[in-house]
């Protein structure tokens, strides 16, 4: 994003840092699954392996050991020894952990580790709601309730000039397309974004359907206005972005003149007319940047659909056609319409299998994406394991991501992972030798991050080549589903142990002693770049609620913003972070990075 564009850059404020101090002995900062891998880490200079001792709340010794000696740690920057306190499982709480002259904070064997952050990760996505007022009961108190943002939002599509000099069209229609989520620390709401996340809220439901697990989401359990309707939570949180997405279809006959086949914005683009029926539209959002803070409902921005995507099309499809199965027993009607919305989607990205969103406009991200294969793969998958029909089986035939192995890491643009997750998970027609080969594409991406733990100090089932890049945090929890479903398929400890590896990173084994959920642990994030969560900026607005993500060290982008850009140069990759509101490149929030910690805590709140 240019900096002019972020009028809120031009002063920053010194900001007070409120949290403890760090603990030289890093570990999960919420406690260990008694029944699970239970590592902690230390940065010391010494080459030789340290003595560690494990004390209870009496302080009697009831374990010892060695340190593992990793060393030199590119990732971290530091000098690692690893301890592993697997063999001890005694419930308890007040443990203390000693490492040659360092000591741990007391911390909890318990298998209830995760009880209740599964329920705060879900309520992220309440309190981002738009379009309806947040209430101080499900809210978690008054301080978190606001009125409603951006009810109604009825828009038409931006046209005019963008920053190249292009001349975009608009349209010749107005939809209301209010509800939906808000997509993170900005009020924009995207469909490519928001693609990932619902599917990911729906998968967590069809996973423990699949398995018959009890789901800690039944009716009532979640702090919802929609309990005691009769429908599970998961379902009542996700169909408030289904709402959103159908509204995002382009009407029956629309023809609009748009840039196809076009990778990139530049200058003096030709724009050709095409049939648009059933295309989505990319987001909504506002005509310019707002300030920090600015809570929804006081955004006077003007706010435009944006020009259809290919993509934003194929996540509706895929996304809708999940809802039609979903839905079929327990609304029958809306399931209806989301098959009608889904075919007519995918209908209509095969007319037009090239319009990519190219230009950023300036009040919004881009969420830009030069190849929508795996896109087209996931549609087809949701697709027919909806309907079974011959179309979409020949579409993921033809599809060389049908027979990829290992399958790819998840994330907003690459997506073919959640197709093939799909097929696995949800009953369907394909042969066991399809479903084999899928299922070893599935173990041979978990055999791979788990390889990745020996090529960093903090044992992370993550070692990207080329540094973390922006939302590592969401990157490693994405694989966590995947270890966590190859852990359902075959039940080896090591991929369970891996995807504890993630969790504990994420809750505070890492060099930072951070967790990076605010509300959890000892050394929470507690400043997150968000518009209304800003309590920092503004002491009469709320500091973010419990159970929220950061998204992480992000070591790639270190330009975006002017938090990062003080660090360029002086940071090792997971050290390339700060709690701070405007480094929004490190520490933002965002319903696709909250989507996999709501998955994973829940598997792991199920693991007793
Ligand atoms: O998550 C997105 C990341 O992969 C991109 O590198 C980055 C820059 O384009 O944008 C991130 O998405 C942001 C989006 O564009 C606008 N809303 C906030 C998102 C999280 O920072």
């Amino acid at each position: 994003m240019p900096k002019s564009l972020r009028p809120w850059l031009a002063a920053i404020p010194l900001l007070c840092v409120a949290t403890g101090e760090p603990n030289p002995v890093h570990l999960n900062q919420i406690g260990f699954l008694p029944e699970a891998a239970k590592r902690a880490m230390v940065a010391d200079p010494s080459l030789a392996p340290l003595p560690w001792r494990l004390r209870d709340a009496s302080g009697g010794e009831v374990a010892h050991g060695l340190t593992e000696v990793f060393g030199d740690d590119s990732a971290s920057g530091e000098h690692v020894h690893r301890i592993d306190l697997g063999a001890y499982s005694k419930p308890g709480s007040g443990y203390r952990l000693i490492v040659g002259d360092k000591q741990s904070r007391p911390f909890a064997i318990d298998a209830g580790a995760y009880d209740r952050l599964q329920y705060s990760a879900l309520n992220y996505f309440y309190q981002t709601r738009a379009g309806i007022a947040i209430e101080a009961a499900f809210a978690g108190g008054p301080i978190w309730a606001r009125p409603a943002g951006h009810r109604p939002e009825k828009a038409t599509c931006v046209s005019g000039k963008d920053s190249l000099g292009n001349d975009w069209p608009g349209c010749p229609y107005i939809l209301d397309v209010t509800g939906g989520w808000y997509d993170a620390g900005d009020q924009g709401k995207y469909v490519v974004n928001g693609g990932i996340a619902l599917w990911t809220l729906l998968d967590l439901y069809e996973r423990q359907v699949a398995l018959d697990r009890p789901s800690p989401f039944a009716d009532g359990k979640a702090a919802l206005p929609e309990a005691g309707n009769g429908i599970n939570d998961l379902l009542d949180e996700a169909r408030w972005e289904m709402n959103f997405f159908l509204e995002m279809q382009v009407p029956e006959g629309t023809r609009l003149r748009m840039p196809a086949g076009v990778k990139r914005d530049a200058p003096g683009l030709v724009f050709n007319e095409v049939d648009a029926s059933g295309m989505a539209h990319h987001k909504v959002a506002d005509e310019h940047w707002t300030g920090l803070p600015t809570p929804p409902q006081l955004d006077r921005e003007t706010r435009y659909l944006f020009p259809p995507s290919t993509a934003a099309t194929l996540n509706l499809a895929a996304t809708a056609a999940q809802c039609a199965r979903i839905w079929r027993s327990i609304d029958p009607p809306f399931a209806a319409r989301c098959l009608g919305a889904a075919e007519r989607a995918w209908t209509a990205a095969k007319r037009n299998p090239e319009i990519y969103a190219i230009a950023e406009f300036n009040g919004s991200g881009g969420y830009g994406d030069g190849d929508l294969s795996d896109e087209f793969y996931w549609a087809a998958a949701e697709l027919y394991a909806t309907t079974g029909r011959d179309e979409y089986e020949q579409a993921l035939r033809a599809s060389p991501h049908f027979a990829a192995s290992p399958i790819g890491e998840p994330g907003w643009p690459h997506v073919a992972a959640l197709g093939s997750l799909t097929l696995l998970t949800v009953r369907n027609r394909l042969p066991p030798s399809d479903k084999a080969r899928l299922k070893a594409g599935l173990i041979a991406a978990a055999d791979a991050w788990l390889a990745d733990e020996s090529r960093n100090g903090y044992a992370v089932p993550y070692a990207p080549a080329n540094g973390y890049p922006w939302g590592s945090n969401a990157s490693i929890l994405n694989r966590a589903i995947l270890l966590a479903r190859a852990f359902d398929l075959t039940g080896k400890p090591a991929f369970r142990d891996g995807v504890v590896d993630a969790m504990d990173y994420i809750l505070g084994r890492n060099p930072l002693d951070r967790s990076f959920v605010s509300g959890y642990g000892a050394r929470p994030m507690e400043h997150p770049h968000h518009r209304f969560w800003a309590h920092q900026l503004d002491p009469k607005l709320p500091p973010p609620p419990p159970g929220v993500l950061s998204g992480g060290p992000n070591s790639t982008s270190l330009g975006a913003d002017p938090i990062g850009r003080g660090m360029k140069g002086k940071c090792a990759p997971q050290m390339c972070w700060a709690d701070h509101p405007f480094a929004f490149s490190l520490n933002e929030v965002a319903i696709n990075w909250n989507a996999p910690l709501l998955w994973v805590s829940t598997w792991l709140a199920e693991r007793r």
